[in-house]
């Protein structure tokens, strides 16, 4: 028997009451309120959101917390749990790259809605993450949608601020203050996903429709494993993924490569003179059709063609958008050996984390399997969560 390391979400309930004692103690008056945002899983459609195109995320019950005190001068305290130190500065002291680590993504939503007019005054802000770290499950996007609700209560009038005003500046804090060229799916499940749902997200235009999780009524769960590989965006291959897939669009004479439909990808192959461009080309093109395919089975709740769909996007991810690493695809290999209906890698890639989709009384096999696997293979030791679809941003207390 491997012992199993899973990172189960904590009551929102304790979570809040602590962490508003924490404020208290540490700012030596209590917060005006507590907001938390969600982390993610992608179901499917990864790295099409920067090419225009479809994908389907959920909100995971695990989140970021934010309790927050506006003050009568423009200084900005910022404090977390999983520091050490206190960020001191005002709105001046950020910008482009500026500061850097966790503070960019609570300054830099700041700067970003004081940028689109928002009045912002000095705040204190402590911050407690749940979201893991680095693992792929969008915990910079659960800081920035935490921050950016705690400031649409807080400084504007609540019509103010539409939901998309605050996805779009917590994308631009992570774009131009994290520098992070990201493509927005992470901050709009954050904000606009449904408890019970999953999130068809049109990159178009950003519009959404809810999808129910229909398999989970009939007994299927979402296994996450971060495989503990680190993962970051802010190195130079998700950038590099986001300009080929470009100068493919460019080259094939389209604004983005979701004008490029399935049956039109032969051609469009043909036109393409690097042996990269078009298999990066074929990923996009195929990956948004998985999407569709994976809505309509879970309209039809239909287990074996939503796993089949996962299993052809990571085949895709691996040898087409060369995306994955190891660690990634012994996860999926062995979620699917061990029983798993589909299992793929979730977010941007490069280390991690694997989304299996398993039987409710399975999942406990199918990770022990899984962290057997790693050990056997000299890995370090994964650690698991369950994911089903949870509650969007919003307030606390
Ligand atoms: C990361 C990015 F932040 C998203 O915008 C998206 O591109 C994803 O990688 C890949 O689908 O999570």
């Amino acid at each position: 028997m491997t012992t199993l390391e899973w990172a189960s979400a904590p009551e929102r309930a304790v979570v809040t009451a602590a962490l508003a004692e924490r404020f208290e103690r540490q700012v030596g008056r209590p917060p005006h309120g507590v907001w938390s945002a969600p982390g993610r899983v992608n179901l499917i459609g990864e790295h099409v959101d920067y090419n225009g195109g479809l994908c389907l995320p959920l909100a995971l019950p695990h989140r970021t917390y934010a309790a927050v005190s506006p003050r009568s001068d423009d200084l900005l305290r910022l404090a977390s749990c999983q520091a050490d130190s206190v960020w001191e500065g005002t709105l001046d002291d950020v910008g482009e790259g500026r500061p850097g680590g966790w503070v960019a993504y609570v300054a830099g939503v700041l700067w970003a809605l004081r940028h689109n007019g928002i009045v912002i005054p000095g705040m204190d802000v402590v911050i407690d993450g749940h979201v893991p770290l680095g693992s792929g499950l969008s915990s910079s996007a659960a800081i920035e949608c935490a921050v950016a609700v705690a400031v649409r209560d807080l400084v504007a009038t609540p019509t103010a601020l539409s939901d998309r005003d605050l996805i779009a500046a917590c994308i631009e804090a992570e774009n131009v203050v994290a520098g992070a060229s990201t493509g927005g799916m992470d901050q709009s499940v954050s904000v606009l996903a449904q408890d019970r749902y999953v999130l068809l997200l049109d990159c178009l235009d950003f519009s959404t429709t809810n999808v129910a999780w229909s398999v989970g009524d009939s007994g299927w769960t979402l296994l996450v494993c971060d495989t503990r590989v680190p993962h970051a965006l802010v190195d130079g291959q998700y950038a590099e993924r986001r300009r080929s897939t470009a100068s493919a669009a460019e080259a094939l004479g389209v604004g983005t490569l979701r004008e490029i439909a399935p049956d039109e990808l032969p051609d469009a192959l043909g036109r393409l003179d690097s042996d990269v461009l078009r298999r990066r080309t074929r990923h996009v093109v195929t990956e948004i059709e998985r999407v569709r395919t994976a809505v309509r089975a879970l309209d039809a709740s239909d287990v074996t063609a939503l796993g089949a769909a996962m299993v052809a996007s990571h085949a895709s991810l691996r040898d087409d958008y060369e995306v994955t690493v190891p660690a990634l695809d012994l996860a999926v290999e062995t979620a699917l050996a061990s029983g798993a209906a589909g299992a793929r890698m979730t977010g941007g890639g490069f280390g991690g984390s694997v989304i299996a989709l398993v039987r409710d009384d399975a999942t406990e096999g199918v990770a022990e399997a899984i962290a057997r696997a790693f050990s056997d293979g000299g890995l370090g030791a994964p650690q698991f969560l369950l994911a089903p679809p949870s509650a969007p941003a919003g307030r606390d207390r």
